[in-house]
C-alpha cells in the first residue's frame, strides 16, 4: 500500500507534450497534479531550461519498486535517450522517484537502483517548489518540511529563477 512523490522534467522536443503524456500514463493512482514551472537547468547549466511538475500518487497495490518501473516506462515512451557521459543532460522525459510511503511509515534504501527518498531533491527547489504548491505540510522523509528545505541557502538562491507557467495547466489530464 503505498503513497508516492514523483518529479517530472522535459527540456527537449515538446516538453509540454511529454509532461502531459507522463500524467496520462501514470493514469488512475494519479491523486494531484501540480502546476508547470520553468526552472534553468540544474547540474549541467549548458542546456535548454525545463519544464517542470509534481505529481502525488496512491496506488494500494503499488510497492516501492513499481514506481520506479512505472517511471522508467514514461520516459521510455517519450524517447528518452541516456548519455552515459553527461550525467545530468538533456532529456525528453525525466521522472524521478522522490519519496514513498507505506501507509504512514515513509520507504527508505540507500540500493542505488532506487534510492529512497530520492538523494537531491532536498537540493532542488524545482522539485520543493512545485511539491509546496500542491501540499504546503509536506515532509521529505529525513530532511523535513518542504517548506523549510525551500529555505535552505542553495534551494532558496535557486527559487528565483523558477517561474510558474500557469497557462501550461496539465490539470485537465487528471
Ligand atoms: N535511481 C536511484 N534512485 C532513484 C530514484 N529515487 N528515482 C537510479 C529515479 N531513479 C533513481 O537515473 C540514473 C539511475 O538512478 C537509474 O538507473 C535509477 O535506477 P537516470 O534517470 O538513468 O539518469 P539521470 O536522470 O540522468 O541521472 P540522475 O542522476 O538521476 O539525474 P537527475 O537527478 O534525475 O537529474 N534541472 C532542472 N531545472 N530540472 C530537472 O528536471 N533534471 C536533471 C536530472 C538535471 N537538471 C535538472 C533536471
Ligand atoms: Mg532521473
Amino acid at each position: 500500500m503505498t503513497r508516492a512523490v514523483l518529479s517530472l522534467g522535459a527540456n527537449l522536443g515538446d516538453r509540454l507534450a511529454h509532461l502531459r503524456a507522463a500524467v496520462r500514463s501514470l493514469g488512475p493512482g494519479l491523486v494531484r497534479v501540480s502546476g508547470v514551472y520553468e526552472t534553468p537547468p540544474w547540474g549541467d547549466s549548458a542546456q535548454p531550461s525545463y519544464l517542470n511538475a509534481v505529481v502525488l500518487m496512491d496506488d494500494p497495490a503499488a510497492t516501492a519498486r513499481d514506481w520506479l518501473t512505472r517511471a522508467q516506462a514514461c520516459e521510455r515512451a517519450e524517447g528518452r535517450v541516456r548519455d552515459p557521459d553527461r550525467r545530468f543532460g538533456p532529456r525528453t522525459l525525466d521522472v524521478d522517484v522522490i519519496a514513498v510511503w507505506d501507509g504512514d511509515r515513509p520507504v527508505l534504501d540507500d540500493d542505488p537502483e532506487l534510492t529512497l527518498p530520492h538523494p537531491r531533491a532536498h537540493l532542488r527547489a524545482f522539485v520543493l517548489a512545485p511539491w509546496l504548491a500542491v501540499d504546503p505540510d509536506a515532509e521529505l522523509p529525513g530532511h523535513g518540511p518542504i517548506a523549510a528545505l525551500l529555505d535552505t541557502p542553495g534551494p532558496a538562491a535557486d527559487l528565483a529563477g523558477v517561474r510558474s507557467r500557469p497557462e501550461l495547466s496539465l490539470e485537465s489530464m487528471e
